[in-house]
């Protein structure tokens, strides 16, 4: 496709994420307002179906049983909660309807079949669907694709060196390999990555050439600040320069022009005008709602003011 470059390397995206930040922003918005709808951005609501007990030792998650946080385990929520859920998302003017379960992979069975209810019901609603269940196989991926999903949220997170570091219960290259599936099932992929969890610059630039040099790029790439919480062995970590998060979000945007760039978790440490900056760097989404999966989000009033001041507004309809 025009102007998509799938071999960026890291030198190239030192050279952007480094730039003197008013050449980075103008390049970032030159990229965004040839590809997007500057003064728009898509509304997305998250839900946890299935909280807490995860297998999985993922070192910023409050939801795995290796750490001792306030998240109470809950088993998979209902079809009609879910709809529940996903109507009133809709009612506050989001488009997209995203949901989560603490697996390490995806169960067969009476589960799934109940997770393919609820994707069907948000399509139903003339919202977009995404889950994020995570490892999926491509049978499962095909299942779901056959439900109407829209995307598949799978974040590889950080660089593959740093990996090690974060998670010990699973390896990138299962990263990979689901996206993978997702990507053959036809769903659309949604990945991104976490910044704030010590790793180093170069992380972030590995990070971002795996999302790039896939063919065709995810549709979706959420930047997440690591959201601290306590129990977790991330929750002292330093605080993010804000200004990397620009950065990050910025290089996303210009290394990967078509895709949704989303202003991801971490919006609370923001403020107004930090996530100004975000939107003149090219993210085009956020995430609404006081709740994320499990730890808090800006309310969706003040969000609605925050636009409205920058003269912006949410995406009217779904795009898929
Ligand atoms: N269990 C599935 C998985 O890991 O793919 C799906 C749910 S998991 C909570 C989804 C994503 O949330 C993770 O990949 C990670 O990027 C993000 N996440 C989890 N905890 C976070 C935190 N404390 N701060 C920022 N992002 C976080
Ligand atoms: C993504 O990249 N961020 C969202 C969504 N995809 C699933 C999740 C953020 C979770 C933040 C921690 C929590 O609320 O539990
Ligand atoms: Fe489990 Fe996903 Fe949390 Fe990792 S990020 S502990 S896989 S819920």
């Amino acid at each position: 496709m025009r102007n998509l470059r799938y071999d960026w390397t890291i030198s190239e995206i030192e050279k952007i994420y480094n730039l003197p930040f008013p050449k980075l922003i103008l390049r970032a918005m030159t990229v965004h307002r040839q590809n997007h709808k500057t003064d728009e951005i898509q509304g997305c609501q998250l839900l946890s179906i299935k909280t807490g007990g995860c297998p999985e030792d993922c070192a910023y998650c409050p939801q795995s049983a290796h750490y001792k946080t306030e998240v109470e385990r809950e088993q998979l929520l209902s079809v009609d909660k879910t709809l529940e859920a996903a109507r009133n998302a809709k009612e506050s003017g989001a488009t997209r309807f995203c949901m989560g379960a603490a697996w390490r992979d995806v169960p067969d069975g009476e589960q799934f079949e109940q997770v393919l209810e609820m994707v069907k019901g948000v399509r139903e609603l003339g919202l977009e669907a995404c889950c994020t269940l995570g490892m999926l196989r491509e049978d499962q991926a095909e299942k779901l694709a056959e439900a109407g999903l829209t995307a598949y949220n799978h974040n590889l997170d950080t660089s593959p060196e740093f990996y090690g570091d974060i998670i010990s219960t699973r390896v990138y290259d299962e990263r990979l390999k689901t996206l993978e599936n997702v990507r053959k099932s036809g769903v659309t992929v949604c990945s991104g990555g976490i910044i704030g969890m010590g790793e180093t610059k170069l992380d972030r630039y590995k990070l971002l050439q795996q999302l790039s040099n896939q063919n065709p790029h995810p549709e979706s790439v959420p930047i997440n600040q690591l959201v601290k919480v306590e129990g977790t062995p991330l929750q002292d970590e330093n605080d993010l320069d804000v200004f990397d998060f620009v950065r990050m979000i910025a290089t996303a945007r210009i290394i990967m022009p078509q895709s949704m760039v989303r202003l991801s978790a971490g919006r609370l440490q923001l403020t107004d005008e930090a996530q100004a900056l975000c939107y003149l760097a090219g993210a085009n989404s956020i995430f609404m709602g006081d709740k994320l999966l499990t730890t808090p989000n800006p309310e969706t009033n003040s969000d609605a003011e925050l636009l409205d001041k920058l003269g912006m507004k949410l995406f009217a309809e779904a795009t898929a």
